[in-house]
C-alpha cells in the first residue's frame, strides 16, 4: 500500500476517456459472502481515438469470474487482470461492442464502507467517489455517464425491499425463496452515483405533486419500529421540493425518490439519483431523541442530497478536481433553503461559526488547498470544509457581486446550457459571464487560490470636510506549495453607522466601486472616499460575512460596542460583540499565563447580560450572543505558542464573570421561557430552548451548585433540554453525585438506541479534567462501543479530538497517544474516517513547544508504519510536510 501512496493526480494531466460507455446492465446475486455481480457494457470508442487503444478499466480488490467480448468468452491473451485493473487489448474494431463482466465480492467482509456493504442486515452501497470499482471493473471517473438497469435477486425473507436508482420496472418471485426487481434509470449518470438497497425495512410513503403536474411517489425507508422517527424528515423532503421549484425553478424528474437511513455510514448523506442514502442521524429525530440541532441538520441534509438532483446529478463533475462544483454550490443551495425556512440572520451566523472552525484552520494550516484543487493522492482526503463551506462562500459572493436576478440568470443558464454534461468550475463561471455580462477572471482566483485573505482597515472623519475615508490593504497569506498570492476581488458588505444606530448616507465615494452597500475590493491597497457624511460614523465592514476573510480593523473598544449595541445588521452586532468577547480571552489568558487573575471590562460583561435580556431580539439570537467565543476559537486568533489551559482558565473565568453580571436576570429570564405548550420543533420554539439551554450553564455557575442544571435534566420534555443540562453537568459538575446521576441515569435510558448513546459517549468525550484519557480509553472498552460503526467512534475519538481542547492536548500527550492509537487501528478497517480523524492534528505547529514536540513525534511515528492506507498516509505526509 505505501508505495501506492505515492502516485499524485494532477488537474492538467486530465484526459478525456477513449472509451465511453452509454449503457450498462448490471445484474446481483446478493448474498452476504458472496455476491455475483454481472456487468454489461455497451462500449464505445470515440472518434479521434486509435482502434488499437487499449480499454482500462478500474478495480478494486476484484476477483474477476468471467469475461466476454460480444457475447464470447475472452481469450486469456486479450487482457490483463488484477483486483485493481482490468486492461483490454483485444478489442472488436468495430467501434461499439459489448463487455460481460462477472465479479465475485464478500459484502460482509467489507469494512471499509465503500462499495457494496451491509449494515445492520441491509445491503447498501457508497460509490462516491471511487466506490464503484470495488463492485466490478469500469471507467470509474464522473465524466462517463451511462443509462443504467439494474437487476437485484435476494432471498425473499432477508431482503423483501430491492431498490435501486430511476424507476421501478419489474417484479417477480424466483424458485428457492429468493425474489428479484428490476429499475431503470433513464438520466445518464456517472457510476459514483449508482446505487443500491436491499433488506427488510419499514417505510414512510408520501407524494409530491411537481409545479408541472407530475406525481412523484416518496418514501424513506428505515428500520422497523422507527418509521414514526422518519415523519420530520419526509416534511423536509417536500419543502425542499418546494422550495427547488420556487427559487431556482428545478423540478424533480423521476417518478419515485427514495431516501434509506443505515447505521454505518461514512460521511452524512450520498445524493445518489432517486435513491438517496443517509446516515441514519440525519433521518431519525422526534423530541425525545433528538435536539433542535440535530431536526436543524436533517432539514439541511435532506435538503442538500434532494439538491444535488439538479447541481451535481443532472450537471455532474467532468473529474474530481470540480468536486466544489457540486458541493459548494449545493451547500449554497442549503443555507439558502435553511435561511427561508428559520431566522436568516441566525442562521448565518452559525454558518460563519462553522466556517471559522473548520475552514479556517484548514486554510491556514498543513492540509490547505484551493477551494478547486489542483492536485491530490486519495480524492477521499478533498471532502474538506474548503471544498463544500468556501465553496460556498464563492457562490454567495458571486451572487452578492452580481445582485439576485443576474445571479439567478447566470444560475439558469448553466442548467440550460450544461444539462447531461459533466463539466468544470470554468464553465460555472462562464455562464455567470455570459449571462452577466462581467469580467469574473479575477473573482476565479477564490475557486484557485488558498489561504484566507486578511484585509486591514483603518478610518478616519473629517468633520469639516463631512468625507469619512477609509484605508484598506489586503494581503493573503502563504500556504503550502503556494507562495506568491495574486489579488483577489473582494466584496465588503459595510454600513456608516451613524450616532442615532441608523445607516448614514453620503453623497459620492471614490477610490474603490462601492455599490448596493458594497465595496469592492479589487487592488492591494485602496483610499476609499466618502463625502457628503454629515455626522462621525462608526463603520461596520463585512456585513452578513460578505466575503470569507479575517479582519484587522483599527477600532477602539467604545466604538465595537456601539456596534453591538446598534448595527442595524443582526449578523454585524453578533460579530462586534463576538470579537470584544475573543480579544478579552486572549488577554485574560495571557494573565493566566503570566501567573495573573484574569480581569474583565465592566462594559464587554453588562452588553452581553443586557443583550441576553433584551426582548426586542429573537431568543435564538439571544443565545448566540450569550455564547461565549469557544477554546478552539480563541486558539485559532492566538495562532501560535498557544496553551489550551491558559485559554480555558480564561474562558471559565469569563463564564463566571457573566455568570454574576446576570445573576438576578438570568433567573427570571431562565423561569420566563418556561412554556407548557406541547414540543414543536420550530425555528421560535428551538430558539426558546436554545437561550435556557445557554442560561442554565450561568445559573449553575453563578450557584456554583448543580441543582438547576439537574432539575432541568429531570424535568426535561425533550432532548434539547435534557442533552443541555447534562452537558453543563458533565463540563463543570462532573464528579459531583448529580453528574454521575445524570449520565448514568441516561446511559440507562437510552441504551437501546444507538444515536442517543452517541450523545452520551460524546458529551463524556468533551468533560475538561485530567483524567478524561483514562476514562475515554475505559469508554472504549464499553460493550456498546464499536469501532467498526463510524458514528460511535466520531462520538467518542472524533468528539474528544475535536471539541475537547484541554484534555487532547493534555501537556503530557497522552491525548494525542489515545487518538492516534485508534487512528492507527482504525486505518485496517476503515481508512477514510481514520484519515478524517487524523486531521485533528493539523493544526499541531500552532502549539506551545512541549506539545508539539509530542505531536511531532507521535505523527512521525505513524508515518512511519509500512502498513498505512493511502487515506491516511496522505494526511499524515501533508501534515507532517
Ligand atoms: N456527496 C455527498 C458526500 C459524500 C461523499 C463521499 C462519501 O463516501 C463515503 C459519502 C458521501 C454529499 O455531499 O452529501
Ligand atoms: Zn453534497
Amino acid at each position: 500500500m505505501r508505495t501506492e501512496s505515492g502516485q499524485i493526480f494532477r488537474l492538467e494531466d486530465y484526459q478525456p476517456s477513449n472509451y465511453l460507455i452509454p449503457e450498462i446492465a448490471l445484474d446481483f446475486r446478493l448474498d452476504p459472502q458472496e455476491t455475483l455481480v454481472t456487468a454489461t457494457l455497451t462500449v464505445e470508442r470515440i472518434a479521434r481515438a486509435p482502434a488499437d487503444a487499449p480499454l482500462i478499466l478500474d478495480g478494486d480488490g476484484l476477483t474477476l469470474e468471467a469475461l466476454r467480448i460480444n457475447g464470447e468468452e475472452a481469450a486469456t491473451d486479450s487482457h490483463d487482470v488484477s483486483p485493481d485493473r482490468l486492461t483490454i487489448t483485444r478489442l472488436p474494431a468495430s467501434r461499439q461492442f459489448e463487455l460481460t463482466i462477472v465479479t465475485r465480492i464478500a459484502p460482509a467482509m467489507n469494512t471499509t464502507l465503500m462499495g457494496l456493504y451491509v449494515s445492520n442486515g441491509v445491503f447498501c452501497t457508497q460509490c462516491e467517489a471511487e466506490g464503484f470499482r470495488r463492485i466490478t471493473y469500469f471507467l470509474d471517473r464522473p465524466d462517463i455517464l451511462s443509462v443504467y438497469t439494474v437487476r437485484m435477486e435476494a432471498d425473499r425473507s432477508e431482503a423483501p425491499l430491492l431498490l435501486s436508482n430511476g424507476n421501478p420496472v419489474e417484479k417477480g418471485v424466483l424458485a428457492d425463496g429468493r425474489h428479484f426487481a428490476v429499475w431503470h434509470d433513464p438520466f445518464p449518470k456517472p457510476s459514483y452515483l449508482f446505487a443500491l438497497v436491499a433488506g427488510d425495512l419499514g417505510v414512510v410513503k408520501d407524494r409530491f405533486t411537481t409545479a408541472s403536474g407530475r406525481e412523484v411517489d416518496l418514501g424513506i425507508y428505515v428500520e422497523h419500529g422507527k418509521e414514526e422517527r422518519a415523519t420530520y424528515a419526509m416534511d423536509a423532503l417536500k419543502r425542499s421540493m418546494r422550495w427547488d421549484e420556487d427559487r431556482f425553478g428545478r423540478e424533480y424528474d423521476l417518478d419515485v425518490f427514495n431516501i434509506v437511513a443505515v447505521s454505518d455510514f461514512n460521511m452524512g448523506a450520498m445524493e445518489n439519483k432517486g435513491l438517496n442514502v443517509f446516515n441514519d442521524k440525519y433521518v431519525l429525530a422526534d423530541h425525545d431523541t433528538a435536539t433542535d440541532a440535530d431536526f436543524a441538520n436533517i432539514e439541511a441534509i435532506i435538503a442538500h442530497e434532494y439538491f444535488h438532483n439538479w447541481t451535481g446529478n443532472r450537471i455532474t463533475c467532468r473529474d474530481w478536481f470540480q468536486l466544489c462544483l457540486k458541493e459548494g454550490l449545493t451547500v449554497f443551495r442549503d443555507h439558502e433553503f435553511s435561511a427561508d425556512q428559520r431566522s436568516r440572520a441566525v442562521k448565518r451566523i452559525a454558518e460563519v461559526r462553522g466556517l471559522r472552525a473548520h475552514q479556517f484552520p484548514e486554510d491556514q494550516g498543513p492540509l490547505a488547498h484551493p477551494v478547486r484543487p489542483r492536485r491530490y493522492r486519495e480524492i477521499n482526503n478533498f471532502y474538506t470544509a474548503t471544498v463544500y463551506e468556501k465553496g460556498s462562500e464563492v457562490v454567495r459572493m458571486l451572487c452578492t457581486i452580481l445582485g439576485s436576478e443576474a445571479f439567478r440568470a447566470g444560475m439558469d443558464l448553466y442548467f440550460d446550457r450544461h444539462d447531461g454534461q459533466a463539466v468544470t468550475i470554468e464553465d460555472f463561471v462562464k455562464s455567470f459571464e455570459d449571462a452577466s455580462g462581467r469580467d469574473l477572471s479575477q473573482f476565479s482566483l477564490w475557486y484557485h487560490q488558498a489561504g484566507t485573505p486578511n484585509v486591514a482597515l483603518s478610518s478616519r472623519y473629517d468633520g469639516n470636510k463631512n468625507a469619512l475615508t477609509v484605508e484598506i490593504e489586503q494581503s493573503v497569506p502563504p500556504t503550502p506549495s503556494e507562495n506568491r498570492k495574486r489579488l483577489m476581488h473582494i466584496p465588503l458588505a459595510f454600513g456608516l453607522v451613524g450616532p442615532d444606530g441608523s445607516d448614514l448616507d453620503y453623497e459620492s465615494v471614490e477610490g474603490a466601486n462601492v455599490e448596493n452597500g458594497v465595496m469592492h475590493l479589487r487592488r492591494r491597497r485602496h483610499q476609499i472616499t466618502f463625502k457628503g457624511v454629515t455626522a462621525r460614523p462608526v463603520l461596520s465592514i463585512n456585513r452578513g460575512f460578505s466575503a470569507p476573510v479575517t479582519l484587522s480593523v483599527e477600532i477602539n473598544a467604545n466604538e465595537q460596542l456601539f456596534l453591538a449595541r446598534h448595527d442595524s445588521d443582526p449578523f454585524s452586532r453578533w460579530q462586534a460583540l463576538n470579537t470584544l468577547l475573543t480579544g478579552a480571552l486572549i488577554t485574560a489568558s495571557k494573565s493566566v499565563r503570566g501567573g495573573k487573575k484574569p480581569v474583565f471590562d465592566d462594559e464587554i460583561i453588562s452588553i452581553t447580560a443586557d443583550l441576553a435580556a433584551d426582548e426586542t431580539l429573537e431568543e435564538a439570537f439571544r443565545a448566540l450572543t450569550l455564547s461565549v467565543p469557544g477554546e478552539a476559537d480563541v486558539a485559532r486568533e492566538i495562532g501560535r505558542d498557544i496553551d489550551p489551559d491558559t485559554i480555558h482558565a480564561a474562558r471559565k473565568a469569563l463564564l463566571l464573570a457573566i455568570a454574576q453580571a446576570g445573576g438576578e436576570t438570568f433567573r427570571k429570564l431562565y423561569d420566563g421561557l418556561l412554556d407548557n405548550a406541547p414540543f414543536s420543533p420550530d425555528a421560535r420554539s428551538a430558539g426558546r430552548r436554545a437561550l435556557r439551554n445557554t442560561l442554565i450553564e450561568f445559573l449553575t455557575l453563578d450557584d456554583a451548585n448543580p441543582a438547576a442544571a439537574y432539575r432541568q435534566f429531570e424535568d426535561a420534555d425533550n432532548m434539547t433540554e435534557r442533552a443541555g443540562a447534562l452537558t453543563v453537568l458533565a463540563q463543570h459538575f462532573h464528579d459531583t453525585a448529580e453528574g454521575r446521576a445524570a449520565l448514568a441515569a441516561f446511559e440507562e435510558r437510552y441504551s437501546n438506541n444507538p444515536l442517543v448513546l452517541d450523545k452520551w459517549f460524546q458529551i463524556q468525550a468533551m468533560i475538561p479534567s485530567a483524567e478524561t484519557v483514562s476514562l475515554i480509553r475505559n469508554l472504549m472498552k464499553h460493550p456498546q462501543f464499536l469501532l467498526a460503526n463510524p458514528n460511535r467512534v466520531r462520538a467518542l475519538v472524533g468528539t474528544f479530538s475535536m471539541a475537547n481542547q484541554t484534555a487532547f492536548h493534555s501537556a503530557d500527550g497522552e491525548g494525542y497517544r489515545l487518538v492516534a492509537e485508534t487512528v492507527t487501528a482504525l486505518d485496517r478497517h476503515n481508512p477514510q474516517v481514520a484519515a478524517r480523524l487524523a486531521t485533528a492534528f493539523r493544526s499541531w505547529r500552532s502549539l506551545e513547544k512541549g506539545r508539539r514536540e509530542h505531536a511531532r513525534k507521535l505523527l512521525s511515528e505513524m508515518a512511519r508504519r509500512d502498513d498505512l492506507s493511502r487515506d491516511l498516509a496522505d494526511i499524515l505526509e501533508r501534515t507532517l510536510a
